[in-house]
């Protein structure tokens, strides 16, 4: 895969923005962010056919922004809509079974919270890691222990060249240590999805990569 793509990672999901997520997303897309997944979990996540309907207005905007959709979890919604790639973690269907369902062109992410889980990502054909909580976050009810721009670095240097990119209470000012431990790129829902301009948002994000 082209690794630049994981440079401004934006996320999201309905329940992470308080105006239309598909306004939002749209501002953001404007902003320059560079990859999108679309992560509906979590108090009030839709389910059904309103995910579907707003996973396919969403991958529509993406299109049209030639940014590439990600569906975080949700295979089966994948397969239904047809996307770019798909992200799991530790407790979702492992790697190795989500290649077998899914076409070889699409880029499947894995999650690492440390060494370990980032070489068996490597070995397990992951197309890029996303590695973290690097900061505490309040989006992920979940999260694991911060692992810091040092977690970050002690990451790159078990997994040679492969994608990396930090996610986790990620704010404008992180991205360039971030790129200088090793990251790609940064992936972001609040600092976006949350910001009273997230056009302006995702620019700022972008400055460091320009
Ligand atoms: N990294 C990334 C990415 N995306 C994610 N969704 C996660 C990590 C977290 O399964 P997971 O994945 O641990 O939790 P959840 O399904 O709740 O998001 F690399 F894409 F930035
Ligand atoms: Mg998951």
């Amino acid at each position: 895969m082209d690794r630049n793509i994981l440079q401004v990672y934006f996320i999201m999901g309905s329940n992470n923005c308080d105006g239309n997520p598909l306004t939002v997303l749209e501002q953001a897309l404007k902003g320059g962010v560079t990859l999108f997944q679309f992560r509906e979990k979590g108090q009030d996540a839709l389910t059904g056919t309103a995910k579907k309907q707003l996973a396919l207005h969403m991958k529509e905007l993406c299109q049209r922004y030639q940014v590439p959709f990600i569906v975080n979890d949700d295979i089966e919604l994948a397969l239904e809509i047809g996307v770019d790639g798909v992200h799991v973690g530790q407790e979702d269907m492992p790697i190795q079974q989500v290649r077998k369902l899914v076409p070889d062109h699409w880029l499947i992410g894995v999650s690492a919270t440390n060494r370990q889980e980032a070489v068996q990502a490597l070995k397990d054909g992951a197309d890029y890691i996303g590695v973290g909580p690097i900061y505490a976050t309040g989006t992920k009810a979940d999260a694991k222990q911060p692992i810091g721009v040092d977690g970050v670095q002690q990451i790159r240097q078990q997994v040679g060249d492969l994608p990396i990119v930090a996610i986790g209470g990620i704010k404008q000012a992180h991205v360039s240590a971030l790129i200088e431990a090793g990251a790609d790129g940064v992936s972001i829902i609040s600092a976006i999805s949350q910001a009273s301009h997230p056009e302006q948002a995702a620019k700022e994000f972008s400055a460091p990569f320009l």
